[in-house]
């Protein structure tokens, strides 16, 4: 397959890649229609942090695995935790399209779970690591919907500088490598940027998949 714009237009330190506007609006809609989907088979949760607070964003899952989080801690299940029903397969074309950059990338990526995060028009996601998955030489590939994110990636550690750029809609990006355990987050959402609405996107806010493999 080709990429539109395979080149980053930022400085990025070595495993991360980001693939501008990757999605046509066509496409971004096609996929936006499957997450509808997914919402309706796979409810949406707000979960409980393992320190007790909720998380401010909502978030489902497809693939065979999802991510979850509660006072046990974080884990990945094969069940929605309410429905008790298996989570909804990840949608072809997200799948086929992750592999396919992970690999421009330099990883091996067989992705068996895929986090829907649902950012309201006040959503955020704190400085994190994703580290649930058994093996780091695997990436995390992520689709950004919706109206921007302020995007910050940090370093190794939590004190590490940050660098701060925009994940518009249509943009891939590709953690693996050197860069698979950076802290990153979300610190806002800017309203109003969105290329076009969809009745799955919250009101000046953003849908983000995720895709990983746990397993
Ligand atoms: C988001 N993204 O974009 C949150 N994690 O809403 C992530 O937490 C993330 O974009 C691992 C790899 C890529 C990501
Ligand atoms: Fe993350």
């Amino acid at each position: 397959m080709s990429f539109l714009f395979p080149e980053p237009d930022i400085d990025l330190p070595p495993g991360t890649r980001l693939f501008r506007r990757q999605l046509s609006h066509e496409a971004q809609r096609e996929i936006l229609d499957e997450v509808a989907r997914i919402m309706e088979e796979a409810p949406p949760l707000r979960l409980q942090m393992p320190t007790g607070p909720h998380m401010i964003n909502r978030l489902t899952n497809c693939g065979e695995l999802g991510w979850m989080s509660d006072r046990k801690g974080y884990r990945y299940e094969p069940l929605h935790p309410v429905t008790g029903r298996p989570w909804p397969p990840i949608p072809a074309m997200v799948r086929s399209l992750a592999v396919d950059l992970a690999r421009e990338s330099g990883f091996a990526f067989a992705p068996d779970a895929c986090l829907v995060n649902l950012y309201e028009a006040d959503g955020r996601l704190s400085l994190h690591r994703d580290h649930d998955e058994a093996d780091f030489a695997w990436p995390i590939v992520s689709f950004s919907f919706g109206n921007d994110a302020v995007f910050q990636l940090g370093g190794l550690t939590r004190s590490g500088p940050t660098q701060v750029f925009t994940l518009n809609a249509g943009d891939i990006l590709v953690l693996g490598g050197e860069s698979r355990l950076r802290y990153h987050g979300v610190r806002r959402i800017r309203a109003g940027t969105a290329p076009f609405s969809h009745p799955v996107v919250p009101e000046n806010g953003r849908i983000n998949l995720t895709l990983r493999q746990a397993r």
